[in-house]
């Protein structure tokens, strides 16, 4: 697959074994910023590095990005096959969100049936489309089209407990301004695998 936004991301064959400690944003300590690049190439998922040095030699301010309030960084790490499913993991609390949000009697819709189903049949793009818009919009509370930190801030606050939330909001910001935009978050879910077959059907 290939988007308009590519990460800048020089994929590495090889990497020295110098020592130049770098902790990436979902807190795995690497031996030098090549390997965080050989490892994000190898899964294929975007990691930004949260600072320079050891993860536990954390000071307050250190932080390169400015897209997250570092009172967010989570206390655990991010495991990598958390990682590879988180963005399928997040698609789905966004149906349930939008599922919710349409609904005239919320508490009767059947959360665990919606999500049942897309694991079943898989997305149609539409829905994947219709879906990561839908929270897109829910997040960017001033609704300028860019999600700026107060709004990213405000999201983490209702989900403490996904510890790769943090990273992958951060990782997202492939242009690294600080902000995140409706490309750079359809990226983000590029591995979220949709079901062609279901949607010539649908059509
Ligand atoms: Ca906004
Ligand atoms: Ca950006």
């Amino acid at each position: 697959m290939n988007g308009d936004v590519q990460p800048e991301c020089p994929c590495p064959i090889e990497c020295s074994d110098d020592i130049d400690p770098h902790c990436s944003v979902f807190l795995e300590e690497y031996e030098n910023l090549c390997k965080v690049h050989l490892h994000a190439c190898k899964m294929q998922i975007n990691v930004a590095v949260k600072h320079r040095g050891r993860c536990s030699d954390y000071a307050e301010g250190r932080q390169i990005s400015k897209l997250v309030d570092e009172a967010h960084i989570p206390t655990d790490e991010c495991l990598e096959d958390e990682l590879l499913q988180f963005a399928d993991r997040f698609q789905e609390w966004a149906l349930i969100n939008k599922e919710t949000y349409e609904s005239e009697d919320p508490a009767a819709v059947n959360l665990n049936a919606a999500v049942t189903q897309t694991r079943l049949t898989g997305w149609t793009a539409l829905e994947k489309e219709a879906v990561l818009k839908f929270q897109f919009n829910d997040i960017d509370i001033n609704g300028n089209g860019i999600l700026e930190k107060a709004e990213i801030d405000a999201m983490l606050l209702h989900v403490p407990h996904e510890k790769c939330l943090f990273g992958f909001m951060i990782s997202s910001d492939l242009d690294g301004d600080h902000v995140l935009n409706e490309e750079e978050w359809m990226e983000a879910f590029k591995h979220v695998n949709v079901n062609e077959v279901e949607e010539e059907n649908e059509v």
